[in-house]
């Protein structure tokens, strides 16, 4: 960084002043700050609404944003130039472990919304859809919320919970909880967690989770991780240093659907009262090519998407992968053509260096929401869901350790299962723990088994 300039400031004027807070966000990352707390700075409100933002396990933006009053700068990239703007919506900046003021915010009477991107992993469901009851993390915050002690819990979940119970205790009103991260449903899958967890530490608890609203909402905006060169162009382009900046694509897109009983701010997004018709166009033609590619694609020599799709051969991948999941979307057909055409540029954005090994993380959590839905439609349908089976056949090989390195927590069963045994008993075994359905389809263990191997021939 270049010492000699001065860093982003709200006091030297640089962004708005610092607006109340009524927004608390978990999960301070780049994408919120792409996303909601882009749509929150360009809403004609936003005087009115500011965010306090946490940590999830990690504090180093908060110990960067820390010293920039929460400013940071947005740079926006496309092919033809990029346009850097100041955000000044985060009005605060916490560590994910300072839980008092977490529980300071819930017990203020003007917090309204409770925005989450805690990623798919972070709600930490059991195979019921309820809370993960067996997970060591998820007994502890049920026993701290159990002894009352409220500042002690560390999961998603248990904050909701230890939140609602201040804010009961303070005599303050239901608020809106927003889940922004990339699975279906989600604010269902943020409820019923929630739920679950209030019932297992005292089911008189389950009244005044039920008090709040969940609200669902489909995310869009493509955000890679920052690189230092990108760093370095933020300083350039605006003659400040700013420790933090984000990276992102010209698109975005929000689709929302539920209550807000203490009001919002007047984001510009989509309010709808059914989110899943967008929801599934996203996540199965976005993030299931994204998966597909980030398993398969290394094999082929590419680091990041925007080479990935220009190769001829990655792209018939996709187009095949689309063909199918686009047969199961309920939205029109000629909004399909004209996502599909708008997602081919969007990936091949240059400017963007969205790595593939960043988009691989997760799997377990990803994969069966965005490839396997249309994968089971094209069976039961006849056909043989090969462009889906190709997206599962490459993350067998990932497993297998032959493509970037395996970040995902929950990874160990299924690494067990794809290095076990002869190649049919190594997928057989994979499909098995996706579920007894594929495992036992004979012609689908054959067809990945069979792509298994091709992908292995580059
Ligand atoms: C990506 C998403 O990392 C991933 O899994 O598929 O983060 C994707 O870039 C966003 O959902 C785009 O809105």
């Amino acid at each position: 960084m270049n010492d000699s300039l001065p860093t982003l400031s709200r006091a030297a004027g640089d962004g708005r002043p610092a607006a109340p807070v009524r927004i608390v966000h978990l999960g301070l990352g780049n994408f919120f700050r792409a996303h909601q707390a882009w749509y929150t700075e360009h809403a004609p409100d936003a005087d009115q609404w500011g965010i306090a933002a946490f940590c999830g396990r990690s504090t180093t933006l908060a110990d960067q944003l820390g010293p920039q009053d929460g400013l940071y700068t947005l740079l926006v990239r496309a092919d033809d130039g990029d346009q850097p703007q100041v955000i000044s919506s985060v009005s605060a900046v916490h560590a994910g472990t300072d839980l008092e003021a977490w529980l300071d915010y819930w017990r203020a009477p003007e917090l309204a919304v409770v925005t989450l991107t805690v990623t798919e992993a972070g709600y930490l469901r059991g195979a019921d859809g309820g809370i993960d009851l067996t997970n060591p993390t998820v007994v502890a915050d049920r026993e701290a919320l159990a002894a009352g002690n409220l500042a002690d819990v560390r999961t998603a979940p248990g904050k909701l919970v230890a939140g609602m119970i201040a804010r009961r205790d303070a005599g303050g009103g239901p608020v809106a909880v927003l889940s922004c991260d990339n699975l279906p449903d989600n604010g269902g899958v943020a409820g019923r967690v929630t739920l679950s967890l209030a019932e297992a530490v005292d089911p008189a608890l389950l009244d005044l989770v039920h008090q709040h609203s969940f609200v669902t909402s489909m995310v869009d905006r493509i955000t890679p991780r920052t690189t230092d060169a990108e760093i370095a162009a933020v300083t350039e382009q605006t003659g400040r240093t700013d420790a933090a900046p984000v990276v992102t694509e010209p698109f975005t897109e929000w689709v929302v659907a539920g209550d807000f009983p203490a009001g919002r701010p007047g984001w510009d997004a989509n309010f709808v009262d059914d989110v899943e018709p967008f929801e599934q166009r996203k996540l199965w033609l976005l993030n299931g090519s994204h998966t597909l590619m980030a398993y398969a694609a290394p094999a082929r020599g590419h680091e990041v998407v925007s080479e990935a799709i220009t190769d001829p051969v990655v792209r018939d991948w996709v187009e095949q992968w689309w063909d199918e999941a686009a047969r199961h979307l309920s939205v029109p057909e000629s909004d399909i053509v004209a996502y599909r055409a708008a997602l081919v540029s969007r990936f091949e954005n240059r400017q963007i260096r969205h790595l593939l090994a960043q988009i691989a993380a997760d799997g377990s959590q990803k994969v069966p929401v965005r490839l396997l839905p249309a994968l089971r439609a094209e069976r039961a349908a006849g056909r043989d869901g090969r462009g889906a089976a190709r997206g599962v056949a490459a993350w067998i090989r990932h497993l297998q350790g032959h493509t970037t390195p395996i970040t995902d927590a929950a990874a160990p069963p299924y690494v067990d299962a794809a290095t076990t045994g002869t190649p049919e008993e190594a997928v057989t075994g994979v499909l098995r723990l996706l579920g007894a359905d594929l495992a036992d389809d004979a012609e689908l263990v054959a067809l990945v088994v069979a792509l298994v191997e091709e992908l292995g021939q580059g």
